[in-house]
């Protein structure tokens, strides 16, 4: 048969097509489901660890599980939050505490974590306020800020480290320069200091001053040195002046000098916190030269080098951790920002510029050896922060690296003008880094710290211990305190209110006080309140304590926002509000007297105010 030249082209194409078509697809197959069965966690199964990112401009804290890059929990710190939001309760000191140094907002930067032994505890995770000067602990045991510290005598909390191995102090580095009298008018060069904060009284114990802004920190594994990079050792107060110098530096406070500075009564005493001078404190403060404004600083696990990122320059500065002398500054590539390691001698450095993660041999860049780059793996897009499972603790465990990238770009549909944050799970098991899965997440994680799940798990509470004064079933009350006061006690359990009518009247403050008598974990109910700004969520065991103005005329239905039961949508209340000026006759309300149905002296109304 004779067959037509242009089929037999055209059959030709197919055939080829069809072959590189399958070949190519059946490749990136395999290798998709190799990198998914790397982070495929089946439905009931856990993560294997928690990775703690900042929640940058929102103010919380991102809970991940890895390798899975599930999103399981975010913690709100500096924000306010119906359930588990800091203080979230009027008549907490804390609160008006929260708002009276910088807000219910803050911008949250570096997630670190108590250690004993070198090794994450479980106990603690602090996280800083960079915008309002605050750093605030919170307690794993059930994933909530419980302190909040303003640090006086410095602007802009940034780099924070734990002192290792054993929590001795966070360190907290002031990064905005000021007067050291506080005075607009002093003409002399800005400075700041770092604060040595009490990780137990989150107490300022003392600050070092240090000139020029103060950026990342890390510490030895010894407990000897903090380090901390300074990018502006000029005391500019203008970008072009910030940058003149060739070289700034890396500031290693010697701690135990320090102390001992203190403890003879060398600080001089500003806002209730010693500061000391290092000028006048020979032996504290060691300055050691580096690139010109460098970010990153990170101590390997083994406490042998602390590793300064170039960040203007394609190197990094390998300072001897115990000596303080700078020992190597190989190239990594453009942008370097952060470090992080491996339990096989191998650094992991974010390269913004290259949109990279490099991978390199410490010891062979140590000793000059040309081959020192094992690996560059590409990521999308421009990196800040990386951080590998236990890459900040002493015995990372060489399997996972986050990369923390600023832009996605066209990764995920588009969702208006900004894209989400992109952070990218990299198998880094084997000499080559592999990418194995990305997640989005809400602007912005700069970093990630890991703990192990089993570490935490038998640690964490099911409900809450009741507070001394959370109200108990039956003591239930709505009692007129004042003229113008109403205090409620009020209980919540499935799926009812008690009480669930509350009467008051306009101009009426009302204090509110609800318990969650559950005793089951996870049965939480909520308090929404229509038209009043008014919207909490309690926990098993938990009070809160609300005081709320009683507002205009008219019936208002509380109701529960946490699906709780078959008859949840039934779990509401009412709060009658009379007008001023009304005769009606209101009623107190006390849960014996309700049971017996009988009603209560009844409180006078607008006439006798
Ligand atoms: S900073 Cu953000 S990328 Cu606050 Cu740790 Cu380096
Ligand atoms: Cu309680 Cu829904
Ligand atoms: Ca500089």
């Amino acid at each position: 048969m004779k067959r037509h030249p242009f089929l037999l082209i055209a059959a030709t194409v197919v055939a080829t097509l069809a072959s590189v078509h399958s070949m190519g697809c059946g490749a990136s197959r395999s290798a998709r489901s190799l990198a998914a069965e790397k982070v495929y966690v089946a439905p009931g199964e856990l993560d294997k660890y928690y990775a703690f990112l900042s929640g940058g401009q929102s103010g919380s804290v991102f809970v991940v599980g890895v390798p899975s890059g599930r999103l399981i929990r975010e913690i709100p710190v500096f924000e306010p939050r119906a359930a588990y939001g800091y203080a979230m309760n009027d008549n907490d000191p804390r609160r008006q505490e929260l708002v009276a140094t910088g807000g219910v907002w803050g911008d949250t930067h570096h997630p670190i974590l108590s250690e004993t032994n070198g090794m994450p505890d479980g106990k603690y995770l602090w996280i800083n306020d960079l915008a309002n000067g605050r750093l605030a602990r919170i307690r794993l045991d059930y994933f909530e800020a419980d302190r909040i510290l303003k640090l006086p005598n410095m602007q802009g909390a940034h780099g924070i480290a734990v002192v290792s191995p054993n929590t001795k102090y966070i360190v907290v580095n002031g990064e905005f320069e000021l007067p050291t009298d506080g005075l607009v008018t002093n003409p002399a060069p800005y400075t700041s200091v770092v604060s040595f904060v009490d990780p137990d009284s989150m107490q300022v114990k003392f600050q070092v001053r240090v000139n020029g802004n103060i950026d990342i920190a890390d510490t030895s594994k010894d407990g000897r040195y903090s380090f901390s990079t300074v990018y502006n050792l000029e005391q500019g107060k203008d970008m072009g002046s910030m940058i003149q110098y060739d070289r700034d530096a890396v500031a290693a406070i010697d701690i135990p000098a320090a102390e001992k500075a203190i403890a003879v009564g060398r600080g001089e005493v500003r806002n209730g916190v010693p500061i000391l001078d290092p000028e006048s404190n020979p032996g504290v403060l060691t300055l050691i030269p580096v690139p010109k404004n460098p970010h990153g600083i990170n101590v390997t696990p083994d406490g042998r080098y602390a590793i300064a990122a170039g960040k203007l320059s394609p190197t990094v500065t390998i300072i001897d951790a115990h000596t303080l002398k700078i020992i190597a500054e190989p190239e990594v590539g453009l942008g370097p920002l952060h470090t992080t390691f491996d339990d096989r001698g191998n650094a992991y450095t974010s390269l913004f510029l290259d949109s990279q993660v490099v991978k390199w041999n410490i010891d062979k860049a140590v000793k000059g050896a040309p081959d020192y780059i094992v690996d560059r793996i590409n990521v999308h897009y421009n990196i800040g922060h990386l951080q590998a499972v236990g890459g900040d603790h002493m015995h990372p465990a060489g399997d996972y690296l986050i990369a923390l990238n600023k832009l996605s770009k066209d990764m995920y549909v588009p969702v208006g003008p900004d894209l989400p944050e992109n952070q990218e799970i990299i198998d880094i098991s084997g000499e080559k880094m592999k990418l194995l899965a990305s997640f989005p997440t809400p602007p912005e994680p700069h970093d990630a710290t890991f703990m192990a799940v089993s570490v935490l798990k038998p640690l964490v509470h099911q409900t809450y211990t009741p507070a001394d004064d959370a109200v108990q079933a039956g003591k239930e009350r709505v009692v007129r305190t004042a003229p113008h006061a109403v205090t409620v006690d009020m209980t919540l359990i499935r799926s009812a209110y008690t009480p669930d009518k509350l009467e008051v009247r306009e101009g009426d403050q009302v204090t509110l006080k609800i318990t969650n008598v559950e005793t089951i974990r996870d049965m939480i109910h909520g308090f929404a309140l229509p038209d009043h700004n008014l919207n909490i969520a309690l926990a098993p065991g938990y009070t809160k304590t609300i005081t709320f103005d009683a507002g205009k005329p008219g019936v208002y239905w509380f109701y529960c926002t946490n699906f709780c039961s078959a008859l949840h949508l039934e779990m509401r209340g009412r709060m009658l509000v009379q007008p001023k000026d009304s005769t009606v006759t209101l009623t107190d309300w006390h849960a014996a007297a309700n049971v017996q149905g009988q009603v209560v002296a009844g409180v006078p109304s607008t006439g006798a105010r």
